[in-house]
């Protein structure tokens, strides 16, 4: 399982900064608008200290980081669903990420134009949701039409859709009200629906807002208006042109600049980690001499569905697990040691794993 995020945003704001800092890619980064066509996608590494621990310890031949894929398209305008600017085709390359991260321009700089001659992130977050809210009521139309005539044929599958129906009435009236899907309460039922059909404002959002180095400096923060645009969504503030001087740099210098900024981490570490909690996720690790490697999970995952990110048989054929937190793994310096301690926990089908958990998994025939 990995994580996927889509990168949208007005045209020139810095999206495909951001996706080179990320992915070492190299992809066009112009001052104009609609610089980039074709999309872009690159996957990169989450970068995660306990692999490089645990691999030193066990002395693994190989080290696999969690990775995340990105992608990153064309520009939206005012008017895209109506064919403005390239459009809004760009949209169907991340139908099917997990979350949307939107650049949002706060920087000031002359001789970079904004395609509305102004900085008003609120403003740019309205009309780039305007646009989604648009394509998500296309896709909801379809759906209904769809439904309503398979809703007319006595079979099972005739009554899912009359089912279908009530909810994607639910999504049509909040859509043309404006409002993007998220900012319902969906249920289980409702939720899968969104997925199915890949709603965009279904999506979990993430807010990149780039400011310059001044105002990362004077330590920027949103002002109501922008929060309340915003909602309950999380946001990264970060100078997407920094994160890719940085992203080019040696470790040490790295540390320098962040100090400089008095920033714990880099703003691309604190949009990955952002990624992760925002969609409920964790991770979790194997160690041994041929690997450590990093797994991705949901919070709340059972030890077994949890192992079939290592395998797909593992969930169905789970006997039990030996499960030890990183830390305390690292502490004994290694799995004997640990074991000779009773650090070890054997666990079954019912544990529920754990950000850090270290695991051993033994499986049936
Ligand atoms: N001053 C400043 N300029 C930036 C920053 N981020 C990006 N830029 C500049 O803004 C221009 C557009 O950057 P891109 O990354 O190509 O923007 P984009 O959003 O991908 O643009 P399109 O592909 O055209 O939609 C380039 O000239 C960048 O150097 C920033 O944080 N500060
Ligand atoms: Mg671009």
């Amino acid at each position: 399982m990995s994580l996927s995020i889509g990168i949208v945003g007005l045209p020139n704001v810095g999206k495909s900064t951001l996706f080179k800092a990320l992915t070492n890619k190299q992809v066009d980064i112009q001052n104009y608008p609609f610089t980039t066509i074709d999309p872009n996608v690159g996957v990169v590494e989450v970068p995660d200290q306990r692999v490089d621990a645990l691999s030193l310890m066990s002395n693994s031949k190989k080290k696999i980081y969690a990775t995340v894929e990105f992608t990153d398209i064309a520009g939206l305008v005012k008017g895209a669903a109506q064919g403005e600017g390239l459009g809004n085709k760009f949209l169907a390359n991340i139908r099917e990420t997990d979350a949307i991260a939107q650049v949002v321009r706060a920087f000031e700089d002359k001789n970079v134009t904004h395609v509305h001659n102004r900085i008003d992130p609120a403003e740019d977050i309205e009309i780039i949701n305007t646009e989604l809210v648009f394509a998500d009521s296309e896709t909801v139309q379809k759906k209904i039409e769809k439904s309503e005539k398979e809703s007319k044929s006595p079979t099972p599958e005739g009554k899912k859709a009359t089912l279908d129906l009530v909810i994607l009435n639910k999504f049509k009236q909040q859509l043309d009200a404006g409002r993007i899907v998220s900012s319902l309460e969906l249920n289980e039922g409702e939720e899968q629906l969104a997925k199915e059909i890949n709603l965009l404002t279904a999506k979990k959002f993430i807010y990149v807002i780039n400011v310059s180095e001044e105002q990362l400096m004077q330590k920027w923060v949103p002002d109501e208006k922008l929060k309340k645009t915003m909602g309950d969504a999380p946001w990264v503030v970060m100078n997407n042109k920094l994160e890719l001087t940085l992203s080019d740099t040696s470790t040490v210098e790295k540390e320098e600049y962040l100090k400089e900024f008095g920033l714990p981490e880099s703003g691309l570490d604190l949009l990955i980690k952002t990624g992760y909690k925002t969609l409920g996720l964790l991770t979790f690790l194997t160690t041994g001499e041929d690997e450590t490697r990093a797994w991705t999970a949901y919070i709340g995952d059972l030890i077994p569905k949890a192992s079939k990110a290592i395998h797909t048989d593992f969930e169905r054929l789970f006997i039990r697990a030996e499960v030890i937190n990183w830390k305390t793994l690292l502490e004994s310096s290694s799995w004997s040691g640990a074991r000779g301690k009773g650090l070890i926990k054997t666990v079954g089908r019912d544990y529920v794993i754990q950000e850090g958990d270290v695991v051993e998994i033994l499986i049936g025939k």
